[in-house]
């Protein structure tokens, strides 16, 4: 079965096969970590996005990485936390899930997620990260692909969240 590690830092500066990018629908780009994917991946990366044409709420898209030190960037939408009674649950989860799907079927061995959601979108950080956690585990039961994923935290708060969550 892959193995979970738990970085804390910049994604961008990762060396993997792919990394995961928090999008929104437009799949243009914005603020957090899309946009310092989109900064570290340079301007062709856009381009490639606008040919897509978008992304509906909880699947994923992939491109290729560009200057980024990972092959592929693996775009995907989460959900704007409304309360949690709009599927916010079950479209996260999917986000995990349409990622992973794509890491397989393109032979990704080594992935790495952020905190999908938990920033400008606002998802309860303790909720996303136990949904991410038992997405993850429950895909690398079944599968071969990824051998490895990766958990990058960027603030402490999230950080502190997944070192308790995997510790056991
Ligand atoms: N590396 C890793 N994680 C990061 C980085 C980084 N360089 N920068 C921020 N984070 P957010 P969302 C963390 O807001 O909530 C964008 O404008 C951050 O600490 O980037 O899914 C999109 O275009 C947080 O834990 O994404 C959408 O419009 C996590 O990444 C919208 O934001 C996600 O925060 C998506 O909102």
């Amino acid at each position: 079965m892959g193995t979970i590690e738990l970085v804390q830092g910049d994604i961008t500066k990762l060396n993997v096969d792919a990394i995961v990018n928090a999008a929104n629908e437009s799949l243009l780009g914005g603020g957090g970590v899309d946009g310092a994917i989109h900064r570290a991946a340079g301007g062709e990366l856009l381009e490639e996005c606008k040919k897509i044409g978008g992304c509906p709420t909880g699947e994923a898209r992939i491109t290729k990485g560009y200057k980024l030190p990972a092959k592929y960037v693996i775009h995907t939408v989460g959900p704007i936390w409304r309360g949690g009674h709009k599927d916010e649950i079950d479209y996260l989860r999917n986000s995990y899930l349409n990622s992973l799907k794509l890491a397989t079927s393109n032979n990704v061995e080594t992935i790495a997620f952020p905190n999908i959601s938990t920033g400008v979108y606002g998802f309860p950080k303790k909720s996303a990260a136990e949904i991410a956690v038992n997405a993850v585990k429950g895909y690398l039961d079944k599968n071969k692909l990824p051998k490895k994923v990766i958990f990058v935290c960027f603030d402490d708060e999230n950080f502190e969240i997944y070192r308790d969550k995997l510790k056991g």
